[in-house]
């Protein structure tokens, strides 16, 4: 059976979907802090669970004998700036616990989200490779590069299977932007369909790695899929996905949506994007694990619009 944590999120909401068309909704237990409600999630069981409810995690592992998790329960880098403590909680130790629960052999494989938030100064800012120094200077990065380290630490001392992707910023439809410093790239479709313009918090030729949630998605249970032995990785695997800048991004949408106008106005989101690189190098992905892309930004753009004026019913 299949854990999800954190599976009513923007990866967690996709993930969930696409695990039940794999395996069957009876052996996909989602679970997240809200309330179940009818049509809250397409798994098989929901528990309203905090992740940092270490015994009541442990009891959930046990009532549904469940044996690989997704733990993606976490706070992005907007919000963890604003909760550095709360942050630092809450993106570690959950993880720490789920390594803790492998190394007793109650669960035998973990996926973990990492983030290009782990890189940070002294570094170029084009092509960053897999091994270089991690000096990350938010909060978020720095709780990234601490459960990575702790992924390595359980995989060298004690052969635990943990696995997980440096992802960029990730853009869907599904889900609202959650507090990331890359959502104005979610954020800027909706306010295009709404009200035709949107003032961007970052600036026009600010690059960032993005990709779009279906190739996330596919990224992720195609690492999970992967031979052990074929990995090479135990911190986190760069993903480098495509690099756009809001001015590129709002030229595609004008593409189809010609009256709409972009703005700018830098906040305090736009020095956590400044330390962030603006491309990466996802060479040992792709060679161990077969990591390849489907969504460039012209496919990514107009899938966004396609359903979000469904969703949105315009
Ligand atoms: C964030 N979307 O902005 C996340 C991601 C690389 C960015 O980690 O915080």
């Amino acid at each position: 059976k299949i854990l999800i944590t954190g599976a009513l999120g923007q990866i967690g909401t996709e993930l969930t979907n696409r695990l039940v068309e794999i395996h069957g909704a009876e052996n996909v237990i989602a679970s997240g802090l809200d309330r179940w409600q009818k049509g809250l999630t397409s798994a098989g069981y929901y528990e309203r669970m905090d992740v940092s409810n270490t015994q009541l995690v442990r009891q959930v592992i046990k009532d549904y004998e469940i044996t690989t998790v997704y733990h993606l329960a976490s706070l992005l880098s907007g919000t963890s700036e604003k909760q550095p403590l709360f942050a630092w909680k809450l993106n570690v130790e959950p993880l720490l616990n789920f390594c803790e629960m492998a190394k007793e052999g109650l669960i035998s494989k973990i996926f973990w989200p990492s983030s290009i938030a782990v890189f940070g100064t002294g570094i170029p800012k084009e092509n960053v490779g897999q091994d270089v120094v991690l000096n990350p200077t938010t909060v978020y990065g720095i709780s990234k590069m601490s459960g990575e380290k702790w992924c390595e630490y359980y995989f060298d001392k004690y052969g635990v299977d943990v696995r997980s992707i440096r992802y960029p910023g990730l853009i869907s439809w599904k889900t609202p932007a959650g507090g990331g410093t890359t959502d104005y790239a979610v954020e800027i479709f909706y306010e295009a369909l709404e009200e035709k313009k949107y003032k961007s918090y970052i600036t026009e030729n600010t690059a960032m790695p993005m990709l779009y949630m279906d190739d996330a998605i596919d990224a992720t249970l195609k690492l999970m899929a992967a031979p052990k032995e074929n990995l090479t990785i135990h911190s986190s695997y760069n993903l480098g996905g495509m690099s756009f800048t809001p001015k590129e991004l709002a030229a595609e949408i004008k593409k189809e949506i010609p009256e709409f106008e972009i703005s700018y106005d830098a906040d305090f989101r736009q020095k956590i994007a400044d330390s962030w690189p603006a491309s990466i190098d996802d060479s040992i992905a792709k060679k161990d694990w077969d990591l390849n892309y489907t969504f460039g930004i012209s496919e990514m753009t107009q899938d966004m619009i396609k359903n979000l004026k469904i969703k949105l019913g315009k």
